[in-house]
């Protein structure tokens, strides 16, 4: 499958690394919008928020398991913003399931 963050997961393209676990990988987001911007991705591959189904939910709560050891490791003791975005109108642009961890900073109060 050609998909990008299967090939970052697989090692075939660099990340800086955060968190790895069985189910789960975290690294830097290559344009960070905030001084700590993670992305949070399941291993096995879900397209998006939409892909999301009985079969692989698990993988969901093993993503969100993980970010709080990793906004811990990170330092980000007052808070943070965890975001998927989803399609087209969502702005989704790597078609891999991926949770954007921001923080660092007191973020904007607007979401949309
Ligand atoms: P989204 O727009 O929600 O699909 O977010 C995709 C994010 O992925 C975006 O913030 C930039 C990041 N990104 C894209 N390509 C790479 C890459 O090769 N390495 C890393 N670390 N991040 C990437």
């Amino acid at each position: 499958m050609d998909c990008l963050f299967c090939k970052i997961i697989a090692g075939e393209i660099p990340s800086a690394k955060v968190f790895e676990n069985e189910w789960v990988y975290a690294f830097r987001d290559i344009a960070p919008q905030a001084p700590v911007h993670v992305l949070v991705i399941p291993k096995n591959h879900i397209a998006s928020a939409d892909g999301i189904n009985p079969e692989n939910s698990a993988l969901v709560a093993k993503i969100f398991e993980a970010i709080p050891a990793i906004v811990k490791a990170e330092g980000l003791t007052n808070g943070y913003r965890v975001i998927t975005n989803c399609g087209e109108d969502g702005c989704q642009s790597v078609k891999h399931l991926h949770f954007h961890v921001l923080g660092g900073k007191k973020l904007s109060e607007n979401m949309a």
